[in-house]
């Protein structure tokens, strides 16, 4: 190969090289706010009577019996925002809020982060989405219903 060749070749592949270091350009800042909620419903069993079906198993439902009135309750625990999607190289900011329920412990899978929130309280997590994929936040003391996910979607051209 002769040194011409090399330096017509190396000039040729310096706007790939352009491309490839340069960085995101496409990182956005990304705020959400989700909080700790426990929804409740009820009526009177002389109305409405008590369901025969039992909930499905887990703490995340709470079914209370009818009280000295008559009246019955269900209630789930959840987050109020089960689903954020965000764009790889987004900055994400997440304030969870602590409303109902004493305490959550809770992790964000595959972000590497775990915290403890409770009532009346704010948690802040940020990150930086590197990876895309879907992350689920899960509060282990409110299961199968405290369960939210993260979705980073691949860098790519965004909606106007
Ligand atoms: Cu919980």
């Amino acid at each position: 190969m002769s040194r011409l060749t090399v330096a017509a070749l190396a000039a040729s592949m310096l706007p790939l090289v352009g491309v490839l270091a340069q960085p995101s350009q496409t990182g956005e800042k990304r705020a959400f706010t989700i909080a700790a909620i426990e929804p409740r419903g009820g009526a009177n069993a002389s109305q409405e009577a008590l369901p025969a079906e039992p909930l499905p198993a887990g703490s995340g439902y709470v079914l209370r019996q009818p009280d000295q009135t008559g009246r019955w309750e269900v209630s789930a625990y959840l987050w109020s925002t089960p689903q954020i999607v965000v764009h790889q190289g987004d900055a994400v900011s997440l304030d969870f809020v602590g409303i109902n329920g004493a305490a959550h412990p809770t992790e964000i899978k595959g972000l590497d982060k775990a915290f403890t929130l409770k009532r009346g309280q704010v948690v802040k997590v940020e990150f930086t989405a590197d990876k895309p994929g879907v992350y689920p936040v899960i509060c282990s003391a409110h299961q199968p219903t405290m369960r939210s996910e993260i979705v980073v979607l691949p860098e790519g051209p965004r909606a106007e």
